[in-house]
């Protein structure tokens, strides 16, 4: 189809489809949720309600999407990992990223009023987008134990930082200055000394953030009926599909097995959950 003679516009559009064979991260980030968190009173250090929020919005989005294969999602800020051999949208950077952001955020104000109870939103929230290639399997691990530690050290901080607030009476300007310059051991100390918290006992799900994958349903074990002897004797032999002319039932292993898909709290950095999950890394 010629089209009108305000068509050539459309040579304006160039492709963008990301290099083949590569692992795409995608990863969203509320926008400005300094102000958000704020203005819609979120509790300090974590407000539970929103992380929940936050989960849900990923599994809606890995629900809609079977190539993101993980998720790891901490504050505002969301990664997922797609199958490296994913062709999704032909790898088309602006239409993956738009489209993912844009489920992603009405999800999370769609499913706003079954968290926050109480607090109607006040405006309407935003997310920014990006995808980032990697090529090989160890930068993926080492992408993932990055924001995992972003967690730690950021839970650390903001738990101590409330704490010295909160129970401890300062002001924030001070507590910024007590906690200036401490390393993580000290933090620790802090907690502990000044208000009995001991930091690893702190909820999983603060410290380490939520990890989103998908885990197969076992099947219902076939049931095993044993049939007398004198029943069996009675009962006719049942016939070969070819002589009934029925289709043959396929083979078991060739049916997909479901899955669901799950959200915990674990530990992402050492060898454990890859190697339990070889599937993440090879496609
Ligand atoms: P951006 O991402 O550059 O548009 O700016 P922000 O303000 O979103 O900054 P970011 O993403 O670095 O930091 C996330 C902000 O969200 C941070 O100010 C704390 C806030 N936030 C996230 N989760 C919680 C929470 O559970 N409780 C509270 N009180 N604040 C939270
Ligand atoms: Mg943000
Ligand atoms: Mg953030
Ligand atoms: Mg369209």
């Amino acid at each position: 189809m010629a089209g009108s003679r305000f068509a050539y516009v459309r040579k304006f559009e160039l492709p963008d489809s990301l290099l083949p064979g590569t692992f795409m991260v995608f990863r969203l980030d509320g926008h400005s949720f300094h102000r958000f968190s704020d203005i819609h009173n979120f509790a300090k250090p974590n407000d539970l309600r929103a992380l929940q929020l936050m989960d849900h919005a990923a599994r809606d989005l890995m629900e809609e999407y079977p190539d993101i294969i993980l998720g790891f999602g901490e504050s505002d800020e969301f990664s997922f990992l797609l199958r490296k051999s994913t062709d999704l949208y032909n790898r088309r950077q602006a239409k993956i990223v738009s489209t993912l952001t844009s489920l992603f955020t009405s999800s999370y104000v769609f499913h706003w009023s079954s968290y926050f109870l109480d607090t109607p939103l006040q405006y309407p929230p935003s997310f920014d987008g990006r995808i980032v290639l990697y090529p090989g399997e160890q930068q993926i691990r080492d992408y993932f134990a990055w924001r995992q530690a972003d967690t730690h050290i950021n839970n650390l901080y903001n738990t101590a930082f409330w704490a010295l607030v909160q129970q401890g009476g300062e002001t924030t300007t001070q507590a910024h200055h007590t906690l200036r310059g401490t390393v993580s051991k000290e933090k620790h100390e802090i907690l502990f000394s000044r208000f009995q918290i001991n930091y690893n006992q702190v909820d999983e799900q603060y410290r380490k953030g939520s990890v989103l994958v998908r885990q197969e349903i076992p099947e219902p074990p076939t049931a095993q009926v044993t049939i007398p002897k004198e029943l069996d004797d009675n009962i006719p032999p049942v016939p070969e599909p070819s002589q009934t002319g029925g289709k043959k039932t396929k083979p078991k292993r060739d049916v997909k097995q479901k899955t669901k898909i799950v959200v915990l709290h674990c530990d992402i950095i050492k060898d454990e959950f890859w190697e339990a999950r070889p599937d993440l890394l090879h496609d």
